[in-house]
C-alpha cells in the first residue's frame, strides 16, 4: 500500500469522513486511509454500496460506520463519529447515484442526489471546519468530441446529466474553497476496476461484467465492433491517489484526470479475459449502446505534477486480481447455496 506519491508529500492521518465508502471505489480508500492511521467515518446508504466490502474494518478502534443518506442533514448524522473521533479534517466524497443511462432516464433524481448531496455536503465542510474536500469526479465530464488523449485544459462539455452533476460540483467546490476556505481536489476518475466492482447491474463496468460471465461460462456481449477504447485504471492505485489528495497539501485547488494514460481497446480486454480464465464463453457483437463515447484516453503530466501519480498495477496483473476475486466470490457463493 505504499507508493511514490507518498514518498513525496507529509501525510496526515486525522478524522477522515468518506461519503459512498461502502462502494467499490470508496471501500479501497477506507483501506488505504487506515493503513495510513487515519480514523475514519464511513456514511453510505447502502444503495448500491455493501457492508461486505467493509468486512475487514469492522470492529476496529479507528473505524466506523453510518448508514445515512447524503441528502439528509449531515451535522446531526456524523454527531457520534465526532464525539469519539472529533472534528472531521478531511472528506473523501463518493456518493452519489453513479449509472450514467439512469441520470438521462431521471434527471431531476439525479442532480437532487448528486447535485444536492454534494451541496449538502460542502455546507456541512463550511460549518465544521473541515480543511479538505477531496471529489470523485468523472470522465463523463468530457464528451466524444473531446481531444485524444484528453487532458484536465481540455473543453469540459458533459454528453449526460450526470456529467453536469460532476463538472458542476467540481464548480461547487472552486466556489467554497475561494469564498469559505475549504480546499479540494477534485479527481475524474477514467475507467477503473478491480475487485469490489459488482458486475450484477446492466451499468456495471465492462471488466466486471465479463470476469463474471467469462468464469460463468456465460455468453460475453460486446456492443459495437469492439475496437472503442478506455483507459482502465485499477482501483488500489485510485485510492492510493485520493488518500494522497487527501491527506496532504498535494493537488489542492486543482482537477486531475486519474488513470494510466495507456488506450485499450474492448477487444483486446475480451482477449486477455478470455485467455486468463480460459473460458469458453461465446463472444456475440450487439449494437453500439447509445451515448457511447468511441475512444478515451488522458494525458498523466497533472497527475504526476500534481499528485506524483504513477500507477502500480499494469491491466493484466490488475485483471488477474480481479479474476482471483470473483472466483473468490463465485466460490462464497456456491458454499452459502450448499449451507442453506
Ligand atoms: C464510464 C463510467 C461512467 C462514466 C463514463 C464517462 C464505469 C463503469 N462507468 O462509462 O461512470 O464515468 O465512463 O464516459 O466505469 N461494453 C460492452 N459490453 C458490456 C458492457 C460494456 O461492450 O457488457 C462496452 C461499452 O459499450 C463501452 C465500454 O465497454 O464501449 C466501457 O463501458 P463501461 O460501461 O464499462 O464504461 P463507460 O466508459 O461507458
Amino acid at each position: 500500500m505504499t507508493s511514490n506519491a507518498l514518498s513525496k508529500f507529509v501525510a496526515k492521518p486525522g478524522h477522515v469522513l468518506v461519503t459512498g465508502g461502502a462502494g467499490f471505489i470508496g471501500s479501497h480508500t477506507v483501506d488505504h486511509l487506515l493503513a495510513r492511521g487515519c480514523r475514519v467515518t464511513v456514511i453510505d446508504n447502502l444503495s448500491t454500496g455493501y457492508r461486505a466490502n467493509l468486512a475487514q474494518c469492522e470492529g476496529r478502534a479507528d473505524f466506523q460506520f453510518i448508514e445515512a443518506d447524503i441528502t439528509q442533514d449531515l451535522a446531526p448524522v456524523c454527531e457520534c463519529a465526532v464525539k469519539r473521533f472529533g472534528a472531521v479534517e478531511r472528506i473523501a466524497h463518493f456518493a452519489a447515484q453513479t449509472a450514467v443511462p439512469l441520470s438521462v432516464e431521471d434527471p431531476v433524481m439525479d442532480i437532487q442526489v448528486n447535485l444536492g448531496g454534494t451541496a449538502r455536503l460542502l455546507e456541512y465542510a463550511r460549518r465544521n471546519g473541515v480543511q479538505k474536500v477531496v471529489f470523485a469526479s468523472s470522465s463523463a465530464v468530457y464528451d466524444d468530441d473531446a481531444p485524444v488523449p484528453v487532458s484536465e485544459t481540455s473543453t469540459a462539455r458533459p454528453a449526460s446529466p450526470y456529467g453536469i452533476d460532476k463538472l458542476a460540483g467540481e464548480f461547487f467546490l472552486d466556489y467554497y474553497a475561494r469564498y469559505h476556505g475549504v480546499a479540494f481536489t477534485a479527481l475524474r476518475f477514467m475507467n477503473v476496476y478491480g475487485p469490489r466492482q459488482d458486475p450484477s447491474s446492466y451499468y456495471s463496468g465492462v471488466i466486471s461484467i465479463f470476469l463474471d460471465r467469462a468464469v460463468a461460462g456465460q455468453p460475453i456481449t460486446i456492443f459495437d465492433d469492439g475496437e472503442q477504447t478506455r483507459d482502465f485504471v485499477y482501483v488500489t492505485d485510485v485510492a492510493d491517489a485520493v488518500a494522497t489528495a487527501a491527506l496532504s497539501d498535494a493537488g489542492n485547488c486543482a482537477v486531475i484526470n486519474i488513470g494510466t494514460g495507456i488506450e485499450v481497446s474492448i477487444n483486446r480486454i475480451t482477449r486477455t479475459i478470455i485467455e486468463l480464465t480460459g473460458s469458453t464463453s461465446q463472444v456475440r457483437h450487439e449494437p453500439p449502446r447509445p451515448g457511447d463515447i468511441r475512444r478515451s484516453v488522458t494525458t498523466m503530466t497533472r497527475a504526476e505534477d500534481l499528485l506524483a501519480f504513477a500507477p502500480q498495477v499494469d491491466l493484466r496483473d490488475g485483471l488477474a486480481r480481479t479474476l482471483a476475486w470473483v472466483r473468490g466470490q463465485a466460490l462464497a457463493n456456491t458454499r452459502r447455496g450448499s449451507a442453506a
